[in-house]
């Protein structure tokens, strides 16, 4: 096997100390097996088709032909005829697919659980914010009052839930219509959406429509499967993502900011530790509990534990650490890495992002390695233990104590690196407005007057993934630091937000690394100039941000007028795709790094990249260099203040109230257009 320079594949310490102890202990990691096999290069630009026994049809771009006609490209084609086009697009399809799908499945199990809880059938959950609930009956149609007049009484929370979640749960299956969630949407782009007729229907529709037109010799033009792309991906960000968001708040709490700590050196050695990996939060709420029982308490004691120490790993622990303050392992490439400290003696697994290899580096150690989703079993797990929202608390008390009952059968040694990070954390859409919100009128009133004046330049998404075929953590750490030095407010989701953390920009203290307007905002409201709002699936959260700043005045009509952009700097899953395909739905420029999975057709990527920007306001974009892509968002964001007719602002100009009044009346006149 090739000799791995263990030292270039992540800029944390901590990963590449227990990359070595990995080494020595003689255990093969993704980076061992990314070095053995070289990607094929056919396959990463969506230039393969496979979609039918006749294949696999491989129409690469011709390596740089000078002067090459748009008929000529257009003749490579498959045995069918199909074009590149049509291949690259449809493969691009199915990635929206797989990702709306993830999203939208997790999110349906949420709202059963919803329902489950009001009913009052799902052991040891509640219905933690009821104001957050009363918020949501608004947009669902359900009353929270019932009687006439003076005789109207406050309904109960269970009766409003009830309501809610019968309708909720049709709209997975919903075949007409336009999704509930999408009616949140500016209104000119809701309009812009049912002009190109891609409003989603239903959470699931969308999927398997696109599923269908996929399938061999159906359709058959790029620009028409690309329509599609974008309705499946709204019914995952204006739908099962945004559900489930609001519905976990609403069961779990809505997060405000705590204090959390993220890496590998979150686990103790005389603590029994428990990792939770995986995407939905159900389960991993009720072990926070459990392993808080004074009787799982003494039990661990009796065994030698001084405790018990839990931490997430991957979207999880974006969910427990918003919520309870409960630290992070690390992000997405850790995985393998948590295992090899030894120092694990229960990796509890749900669903996404989870690697087939922890089975194999589990029997190196003494981990035990259970799976908890039917739909995701393990050949090799340690041992399955099924969720089930009626016996959630007894179940994960028994996944505790199967972890408890682990900790004797620790070998030595054990190594856990000490990296350890403080962040602040917990920042949703509600809190953001409560935070940098104005107390007249309560919405995003005062961050657009801070954008407008220029002490913020813009704002940007930094979120998605880690990819061994790329630095582990170096691409979020260069992008963000470079937006925050030029006075752009990073909003963060998933393992970018844990790489953000790693490195101390979750913390009022990173205000160190801002331009002189970022960094006197930090100052003054005590926030981080990164704010952590949660999983992959809160990515909503960054929607609706958006959506309050449109709607607080200022700032143009729609989303694509703010002076905003998105980035997944360290991409890899098929969630990330659909996730991108969303925010350049919604009006977002929005860039991806490592590669593109359409490079395989210029024509199709061109549309991409500039076409579509035409009809939707958002387009994609493909930067390797992180400090590019800073520049690529910066100049993006300097566009678009400039179209706003507040590029002059960032010298300094005050707004005064009647230059705001005068701002806040064009932009409703727009509004009315
Ligand atoms: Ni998002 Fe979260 Fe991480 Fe990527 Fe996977 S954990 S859902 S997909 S790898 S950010
Ligand atoms: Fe080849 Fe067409 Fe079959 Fe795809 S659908 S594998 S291009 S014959």
């Amino acid at each position: 096997m090739a000799e791995l320079d263990l030292e270039k594949l992540s800029i944390d310490p901590a990963t590449i100390q227990m990359l070595k102890k990995a080494k020595a202990d003689g255990i093969e990691t993704i980076w061992d097996r990314a070095a053995a096999m070289k990607p094929c290069p056919i396959g990463a630009e969506g230039a393969c088709c496979r979609i039918c026994s006749q294949g696999p049809c491989r129409v690469p771009p011709p390596k740089k032909k000078e002067g090459e006609t748009t008929a000529e490209k257009k003749q490579r084609m498959g045995l069918c005829g199909a074009t590149a086009e049509t291949i690259v697009a449809r493969n691009f399809a199915r990635m929206v697919c797989a990702g709306a799908a993830s999203h939208n499945d997790h999110s349906r199990g949420v709202a059963k659980l919803f329902k489950e809880t009001a009913l009052g059938k799902a052991q040891g959950y509640q219905l933690k914010d009821v104001a957050k609930l009363k918020r949501l009956a608004k947009d669902w149609g359900v009353a929270t009052t019932e009687g006439e007049g003076e005789d109207a009484k406050p309904r109960t929370k269970e009766a409003i839930a009830l309501e809610m979640a019968d309708k909720i749960l049709l709209e997975f299956g919903q075949q007409d219509g336009e999704l509930t969630y999408t009616q949140r949407a500016p209104k000119k782009r809701l309009e812009l959406w049912r002009k190109y007729g891609i409003v989603p229907r239903g959470c699931d529709i969308e999927i398997v429509e696109l599923m269908h037109r996929t399938h061999m010799g159906v359709d058959q033009d790029y620009h028409n499967i690309i329509k599609q792309c974008s309705r499946t991906a709204l019914s995952d960000g204006w739908g099962g993502s945004m559900i489930s968001t609001d519905l976990q708040d609403v069961i779990f709490g809505c997060p405000v900011p705590v204090i959390g700590e993220i890496n590998l050196g979150v686990l103790k050695e005389d603590h029994v530790n428990i990792i939770i990996h995986g995407h939905e939060p159900v389960l991993p709420e009720m072990i926070y509990v459990a392993s808080q029982e004074p009787e799982l308490l003494a039990y661990a004691q009796n065994k030698g534990a001084k405790g018990i120490q839990l931490a997430g790993m991957c979207c999880s622990a974006n969910e427990i650490l918003m919520r309870h303050g409960i630290p992070i392992a690390g992000n997405y490439l850790q995985q393998e890495l948590a295992i090899i400290t030894g120092a694990v003696d229960a990796m509890v697994v749900d669903v996404q992002c989870v690697m087939e290899s922890l089975a194999n580096v589990c029997k190196c150690y003494h981990t035990k390695l259970i799976t908890t989703d039917p739909r995701a079993r393990m050949t090799g797990e340690t041992m399955h233990i099924p969720f089930d929202d009626h016996h959630a608390l007894d179940i994960a008390r028994q996944v505790v104590r199967e972890a408890i009952d682990n900790f004797p059968n620790r070998r030595s040694p054990v190594m856990i690196p000490e990296a350890h990070t403080a962040t602040v954390v917990g920042f949703s859409s509600e809190t953001i407005q409560y935070l940098l919100g104005g107390s007249i009128r309560g919405t995003y009133y005062t961050l657009n007057d801070n954008i407008i004046n220029g002490r913020i330049r813009g704002v940007a998404g930094v979120v998605g993934c880690n990819n061994c075929r790329t630095t582990h953590d170096s691409s979020h750490l260069t992008l963000i630091k470079e937006l925050i030095k030029n006075d752009v407010i990073v909003l963060s989701t998933g393992c970018s937000a844990m790489a953000a953390g790693k490195y101390g920009l979750l913390s009022p203290d990173a205000a160190k690394f801002c331009g002189p307007g970022l960094a006197e905002i930090c100052e003054t409201v005590g926030i981080p100039p990164v704010l952590h709002m949660g999983s992959c699936v809160d990515n909503s959260r960054i929607l609706i941000a958006a959506t309050a700043c449109v709607k607080a005045g200022g700032l143009g009509t729609d989303i694509s007028d703010l002076p905003a952009a998105g980035a997944a700097p360290e991409w890899m899953s098929e969630k990330a795709i659909a996730i991108g395909q969303y925010f350049v739905a919604s009006g977002v420029y929005t860039l991806f790094g490592v590669t593109f999975p359409t490079t395989g057709s210029e024509i199709l990527t061109d549309y991409l990249f500039k076409g579509i920007e035409e009809e939707l306001g958002g387009k994609w974009d493909f930067e390797v260099d992180p400090e590019m892509m800073a520049k690529k968002m910066i100049a993006h964001i300097d566009s678009k203040r400039k179209a706003l007719g507040i590029d002059k602002a960032r010298e300094r100009v005050l707004f005064d109230m009647d230059m705001r009044r005068e701002m806040a009346e064009a932009a409703a006149a727009g509004e009315e257009q």
